[in-house]
């Protein structure tokens, strides 16, 4: 196995600052170091370029930031697909979750068909008629299905990018009514944190990986970091009480790795300013090993 980081420092998505030292941060926290410890070899692929709008609060269609993230989604497309037919497994760092249409946009022009596995206290699965809020990275995993917008949908050529069969939901404890209404009509698998509390982590991920992973060439592993408990993770933007802690996580990622299954990662949504002493951001690292196969006592 040979893997490649790519951090994507934006914040547009959130229209919050703060995520876009996310990448900064997991490195200061020791990624590659901790990933080259595990014999893994690894190298920095540096970050995608990011747009310099510094507080223009700009919106295209009502939306916040639209034509920025397309444009950055469309770059990290081109720079995963390149990856991905070199046979290296991308780790994706953001960053807020709208990154992620540019990375599964990249899978899904190699591999064609894939499943996603997306861990969130939130459902993501807004659309521009949805939305309460005009930010993205509430849109991304609709997006990815191929709902919304045109010009998010259309990202990276292939649409939908992966079959709502295909998708499963972990961790959500926070989903807008209309967001709700969507999710419920849809394809995708959904395991809230009350599925997690009665039937437990183990059984939630069996069936999760047997799903993204049924008649497909590979599995993205999307993870929202404001899926754990806001007590252990608190360098997140939009935090909900009430998430998974680190064993459950670890335990989640780490079956992930023994099913040998995943294609590419993304991390996303670590918010250094409101975080304390980097600890966000060392979860972070310690969580990407874990997906790595990294096993702890
Ligand atoms: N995330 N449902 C809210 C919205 O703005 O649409 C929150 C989305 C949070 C997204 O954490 O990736
Ligand atoms: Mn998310
Ligand atoms: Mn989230
Ligand atoms: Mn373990």
């Amino acid at each position: 196995m040979k893997v490649k980081i790519v951090g994507v420092p934006s914040y547009f998505g959130a229209n919050c600052r703060g995520v876009d030292m996310g990448p900064s941060a997991i490195r200061y926290a020791g990624l590659i170091k901790m990933i080259r410890n595990m014999g893994i070899e690894v190298e920095d692929a540096g970050d995608v370029n990011i747009p310099n709008v510094e507080s223009k609060g700009l919106k295209a269609e009502g939306i916040n930031y639209l034509n920025e993230i397309v444009e950055i989604c469309e770059d990290l497309s081109n720079k995963v697909e390149v990856l991905i037919n070199d046979n290296i497994l991308p780790i994706i760092l953001g960053g807020d979750h709208s990154i992620s249409i540019g990375s599964i946009g990249g899978l899904a022009k190699v591999k064609k068909n894939i499943g996603i596995i997306w861990i969130d206290a939130h459902g993501d699965f807004n659309t521009h008629e949805t939305t309460c809020t005009g930010n993205i990275h509430g849109m991304s995993l609709a997006t990815l299905v191929g709902r919304g917008l045109d010009k998010l949908v259309q990202i990276g050529g292939i649409i939908p990018k992966v079959k709502e069969e295909n998708v499963v939901l972990i961790g959500v404890r926070d989903l807008d009514k209309n967001e709700r209404d969507l999710l419920q009509k849809s394809k995708v698998t959904v395991f809230t944190m009350d599925d997690i509390d009665r039937m437990g982590i183990v059984e939630v991920m069996q069936k999760a990986i047997k799903i993204s992973s049924k008649d497909t060439k590979g599995v993205h592993l999307s993870f929202d970091m404001d899926v754990l408990d806001p007590l252990e993770a608190p360098g997140v933007g939009t935090p909900v009480k009430g998430g998974i802690n680190y064993r459950e996580a670890h335990l989640a990622l780490e079956m992930i790795a023994e099913a040998k299954i995943l294609t590419s990662i993304d991390l996303v949504e670590v918010n250094p300013i409101l975080d304390q002493y980097n600890h966000t951001a060392e979860l972070a690292v310690d969580l990407i090993t874990s997906a790595l196969g990294k096993r702890i006592l």
